[in-house]
């Protein structure tokens, strides 16, 4: 039997096939990068967005549509962040990043059409037309957590620091922000397309607050090859160290269970939302 996050992947990877399914060949240049850099990935905030959105009495195919947006805007990042301005990536989810593969201003435009198409798809969805105060509650917390007060100020943080070693407290600021933020937009969409209360959406943010923290240090604990002088500047395992990166880790996945505690004590189902800090735990020791 396939595990729920296979299954939720699968739902995801097919609805964004045909999300970007384009037939007019005027413009099938962009449609193919579009298409090579978001038909892949983990999924992990697609996921969040339908998990979240079913604990509070959705069925997940009515909230695909927000859950493509969140992973557009994830591809879209990516496709961004490789490009040689930004962090000059060759490689991206095993493959050539989409400069690489389709020039530079293709990659560029690749992204921006990714980034608006993420509003289209939740829009023009049914769930938009039947609840169209919970879709706009949706493109709120998606614009704003992925603009500037959120992803996009992390990453000019993170490039303003590029050159220097950052202070922890500057550090926290940039990972709640470039990683954070749009783990943090993936469960609170799910959370608005189910109009869930208030109370419950302050429970499942700190559940992702947690998890986006964890989900980061974990991150620059898988890059660390042991070596702190070819390690990144502004790595968490540099700057802390890689014993108090796994403690912090660790600590966040705890915390991130209080939060579900509180949830299940309300008569919620959150063996999923345990299993997702489980898959963090064994992505960490692998
Ligand atoms: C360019 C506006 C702009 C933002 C870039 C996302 C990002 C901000 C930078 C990517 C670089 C990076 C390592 C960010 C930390 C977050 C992270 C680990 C992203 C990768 O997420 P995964 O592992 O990727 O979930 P998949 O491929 O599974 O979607």
């Amino acid at each position: 039997m396939l595990s729920f996050l296979e299954n939720d992947k699968m739902l995801i990877d097919s609805a964004m096939s045909t999300a970007l399914d384009e037939k007019s060949s005027e413009y099938k240049i962009i449609v193919d990068a579009m298409r090579y850099s978001a038909l892949g990935g983990k999924r992990l905030r697609g996921v969040l967005t339908l998990e979240f959105a079913e604990m509070f009495g959705c069925k997940k195919e009515e909230i695909l549509p927000y859950a493509i947006a969140v992973e557009c805007i994830q591809a879209y990042s990516l496709i961004h962040d490789d490009l040689p301005c930004m962090d000059d990536d060759d490689i991206r989810r095993g493959k050539p990043s989409c400069h690489v593969a389709f020039g530079e201003a293709n990659a560029l435009l690749a992204g921006d059409a990714l980034l608006t198409h993420a509003f289209c798809v939740i829009s023009k969805s049914e769930h938009a037309k039947k609840h169209p105060e919970r879709a706009m509650n949706a493109i709120h917390i998606l614009s704003s957590l992925a603009g500037f007060r959120g992803m996009v100020g992390g990453q000019v943080l993170d490039l303003e620091a590029a050159e220097k070693e950052v202070k922890s407290d500057t550090l926290a600021v940039i990972h709640r922000l470039k990683t954070g933020a749009l783990i943090k937009a993936s469960v609170l969409m799910g959370c608005a397309a189910a109009g869930a209360e208030e109370k419950l959406c302050k429970l499942s943010e700190k559940y992702a607050e947690h998890f986006g923290a964890a989900f980061q240090i974990i991150d620059d604990i898988l890059d660390f090859d042991g070596n702190y002088e070819t390690c990144e500047l502004n790595s968490y395992v540099k700057i802390h160290g890689y014993e108090k990166s796994v403690t912090d880790a660790h600590a966040h996945i705890d915390s991130a269970k209080e939060s579900l505690y509180a949830l299940s004590e309300l008569g919620f189902c959150t063996n999923h939302f345990e299993e997702l800090l489980e898959y963090l735990i064994i992505r960490m020791n692998k």
